[in-house]
């Protein structure tokens, strides 16, 4: 397959400025009618017209020109077809400016386990276009340039009664009974007729249809607007949509406050379906959510899963201007939406909750997922130059990195400024689809500031270092900051960055923060001086982490210490325990990789920990369990020269059970004051207590004895919700039980499972934490979970609740032996007979292998060209052969 370059990018030579849609679904093949009104580019006349088109059944194409005079096509005398779509000959077309172009074809949504256009999701229809869906429903330019206005007609032929049926924008037939001819038979099958009233690209089309249930509430908008809000899910599963509808009021109401930006439409519907390859989509008045996005009660969900609800809600919503209103000219703009919209929701949820501890999350998120992306083969800029697949490229890089880039535009410029940068955005480009330059131009614009650098962020791929050294110059009472930023990848020129500074007096850290500055590191190398700092200082660099990059400072136990305990900055009184237990644990790395056992922690660290523990004053009990969680392994392994999974795992967990045998008298006193003491409640000082009890819970249950198993299991079986039940019974599935030791994990496991009465998300948490668990013998248990009834390779979530689980948590995806490997490479083969987007996922779990110890890259290139070499789909191709180099 072709790749597509940025560099290329035209505009087309036809406009379609609306689509009219008349769908026959039905428990017949689905039949497509579609008329598009089409207008010439008068930049580009003469130019035939693309139509893109898959797996469509094509019946007939037919022109009207604007004098109502319908011509039909016919194939190789007026147009071609291959695999991509359908050209037509300009001589084909009506010479006038404006004309119409009709198709018909036949799709079949039953068959469809790509889960991309058209397809039935527990008997109900639904739809998933972007990025290029649209072209599996029917013949359309189906770019994102190309924005038009849509009237929809879904009929329940010629078979099937759906109560429900939805598309995008206002509704101005509901589903209705087609009214019996006068004396003729009773025609029950009904109909509904939407109307999309606002441009938009055809990846923000959907349709769902299906006997479903639903909740209805009213949001008024500032201008006193009234709008119609309704979730729909399958109807057991509507007592779980109170939270999704309280967070969507709370989207609309925050776009509103914090950005001026009101919804357009009368209606806003909102529909979760159990099978959906991403977390949620954006579709114009029509959210199509993965049910994990969606529904939540206490006993099913974790405050995690609220947490996230809140956020993906957020996300989709706010889209609604920053990615629907202003579109993306060219799917090599995604991050223009996507990161806008992550930075967005992140905000979102920081005022909705904590910021601190949001941000915390983020940049864990950050540092586990996308640096070690940048790190490998299949590093690419934020604003990608080519592409095989788009759905290999919602990455963590576009997304994330996204959003840590438009965060530095707002450091740069200010709040005040990011909101004058946005406003001018929007008064510019509303109704269009632009490009990442112009949001950049418009930051530029409202605050006079010169952004060209800036433009490095997208286009070079990277995650860059800075250092840092500091001066104190006792008699001129100034310090000298010294910044370099450099680049694993060659030929990287500097980087715009914002470095965010603070200096901490260490004579008396309870003064606090005496100087704080946004330095802008633009060269290689530059130095900043601080005047009248009254006592040698230690620098609180880049707070808040104010730019997505490593940063090296020779800070000493003692630094680290000091900055824990007096950093004005939340976020680097956390950064600064972490790079603390970095520190001792890469140091146990390497004493095993030389052959030895890991010794004693130092007391710093003890003592940090139990200071952190022990810490009555935190008012944010969530701050308070991150600051006593070890940094993940992903995050560790990029600081290794050559990951050894073996001696990371092994200085792990002996840290993790050092610090549980240094500290069991503290852990458990604190573990028992955090005790629920009332009935549930989801406010943000249950959920912190929560957190920083199952964080305790974690080191408790380290000892893996008796004891230890005891206690999980009273936690699991006294739980109230499912955050504690959850917690317990994932440390429990850790337990050996082999020989029939620690009968409470089997117990704990099937209550479990009995509990979840068949709820899918719960059930995709009992098989998820089998699948990570720290035991032995994993792959197998992996394998003998793939042959319970529950199982199935078509829904993503529980695929990757057991697939993505097992091989995310590393220790055993990496065996010696290439087992983990093999597995994976089979599961990706398979699965890309079904769902080549969700196979492509799976195989870049392979794309870190040059990290690796030769034996180990070598077992993963095996698998990697086994890939590539059995004919698999272009998305699991382009992972493949960029992997592969
Ligand atoms: N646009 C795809 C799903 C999302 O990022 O919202
Ligand atoms: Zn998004």
């Amino acid at each position: 397959p072709a790749p597509k370059y940025r560099k290329d990018y035209k505009a087309p030579g036809h406009w379609t400025r609306h689509v009219t849609l008349d769908i026959n679904l039905g428990d017949g093949a689905t039949v497509v009618t579609s008329e598009l009104d089409m207008e010439r580019n008068a930049d580009s006349p003469g130019s035939d017209l693309f139509l893109d088109g898959e797996e469509l059944k094509l019946f007939r194409v037919y022109i009207r020109d604007d004098n109502g005079e319908v011509t039909q096509l016919q194939e190789e005398d007026d147009y071609s077809l291959n695999d991509d779509g359908m050209l037509i000959k300009n001589s084909s077309l009506p010479s006038g400016n404006k004309y119409t172009v009709g198709t018909v074809v036949q799709i079949a949504p039953k068959e469809n386990t790509r889960l991309s256009g058209l397809y039935t999701s527990g008997g109900n229809f639904c739809t998933q276009c972007e990025a290029e869906g649209f072209r599996r429903i029917t013949f359309a330019q189906d770019r994102p340039d190309v924005m038009s206005t849509f009237s929809v007609r879904l009929n329940a032929w010629p078979s099937g009664d759906f109560p429900v049926m939805l598309s995008n924008g206002n509704n101005p037939v509901p589903p209705t009974l087609i009214p019996s001819p006068p004396g003729g038979e009773k025609v029950d099958k009904s109909y509904a007729v939407w109307e999309d009233p606002i441009p938009k690209p055809s990846y923000l089309f959907a349709l769902v249809a299906g006997d479903l249930g639903s909740i209805k509430s009213t949001f008024v908008t500032k201008s006193g607007r009234k709008v119609k809000l309704e979730i729909f899910s399958e109807k057991e599963n509507v007592d779980q949509l109170d939270w999704a509808m309280e967070s969507l009021k709370a989207a609309m109401k925050w776009d509103e406050e914090k950005f001026g930006l009101e919804y357009d439409l009368d209606i806003f519907n909102v529909v979760a379906v159990n099978d959906f390859n991403m977390g949620a989509m954006e579709n114009k008045g029509l959210n199509v959510f993965n049910t994990a996005y969606v529904l939540a009660k206490p006993e099913t969900a974790t405050d995690l899963d609220y947490e996230r609800i809140e956020g993906v809600i957020g996300h989709e919503y706010f889209h609604n201007w920053t990615g629907n209103r202003v579109t993306c000219r060219d799917w090599f703009q995604l991050t223009l939406k996507e990161g806008l919209t992550v930075f967005r929701d992140q905000l979102f949820s920081g005022d909705m909750g904590s910021h601190a501890a949001k941000r915390i999350e983020d940049v864990r998120t950050l540092r586990s997922r996308q640096f070690p992306e940048d790190a490998g083969p299949l590093s690419h800029p934020i604003r990608p130059e080519s592409y095989i697949a788009m759905d290999n490229f919602y990455t963590a890089t576009v997304y994330v990195k996204g959003a840590e880039v438009i965060r530095m535009y707002r450091t740069l410029v200010g709040e005040a400024g990011f909101r004058k940068g946005m406003d001018l955005y929007f008064k510019r480009h509303d109704g269009q689809a632009v490009s990442c330059d112009d949001f950049r131009a418009a930051m530029a614009d409202a605050n006079d500031v010169n952004l060209d650098q800036f433009e490095r962020w997208y286009l070079q791929p990277g995650t860059p270092e800075v250092s840092a050294a500091g001066e104190y110059d006792a008699e001129a009472k100034t310090y000298k900051l010294t910044l370099k930023q450099s680049s694993k990848k060659e030929d990287t020129l500097p980087f715009h960055i914002p470095v965010v500074t603070g200096l901490l007096l260490k004579e008396d850290g309870s003064e606090g923060c005496v100087a704080s500055r946004g330095l802008e590191l633009k060269e290689e190398e530059q130095t900043f001086t601080f005047e009248d700092v009254a006592s040698e200082p230690i620098p609180s660099l880049l707070r808040d982490l104010s730019a997505p990059v490593k940063l090296r400072y020779k800070y000493s136990d003692e630094d680290l210490a000091f900055l824990m305990k007096h950093d004005t900055d939340s976020f680097n009184r956390w950064e600064a325990g972490q790079q603390l237990s970095t520190r001792v644990i890469l140091g146990m790395v390497e004493e095993i990789k030389a052959g030895g056992e890991p010794g004693a922690l130092p007391a710093s660290l003890i003592d940090s920990f139990r200071a952190t523990l022990l810490e009555k004053d935190i008012p944010d009990k969530s701050l308070q369990a991150y600051a006593l969680r070890l940094p993940d392994p992903a995050t560790l392994a990029e600081e290794m020269d050559v990951i050894d999974p073996d001696a990371l795992y092994k200085a792990l967990k002996h840290v993790r059970r050092s610090l549980a045998d240094a500290l069991a008298s503290e852990l458990r006193s604190v573990y028992d004051s955090a005790a629920p003491s009332g009935p549930y409640k989801k406010n943000s000082a249950e959920v912190g207590r929560r957190r920083l009890r199952n964080t305790i819970l974690s080191y408790l249950h380290e000892p893996r004895d008796a004891a230890a198993a005891k206690l999980c299991f009273d936690q699991f079986e006294a739980a109230d919700c499912m955050t504690d039940k959850l917690a317990a019974v994932a440390c429990l599935a850790n337990f050996d039980d082999a020989g029939g030791a620690f009968p409470e994990r089997a117990e704990a496991l099937s209550k479990f499972y009995n509990d979840a009465d068949g709820d899918a998300l719960v059930l995709n948490k009992w098989f998820g934490i089998q699948a990570a668990a720290d035991l032995p013998d994993l792959l197998s248990r992996v394998k003998d979970l793939m042959q319970h009834e529950d199982f199935t390779l078509k829904n993503p979530n529980r695929l990757r609740s057991v697939v993505s689980s097992f091989a995310g948590s590393q220790h055993k995806f990496h065996a010696k032996d290439g087992s983990g490997y093999e597995f994976l490479g089979d599961m990706v083969l398979e699965v890309d007979q079904l769902n080549p987007q969700v196979a492509s996922r799976l195989a870049t779990m392979f794309s870190s292998y040059r990290r690796f110890d030769e034996k180990r890259q070598g077992l993963m290139r095996e698998q990697l060209a086994r890939i590539r070499d059995s004919s698999p789909s272009k998305d699991t191709y382009e992972v493949a052969t960029r992997c592969l180099g």
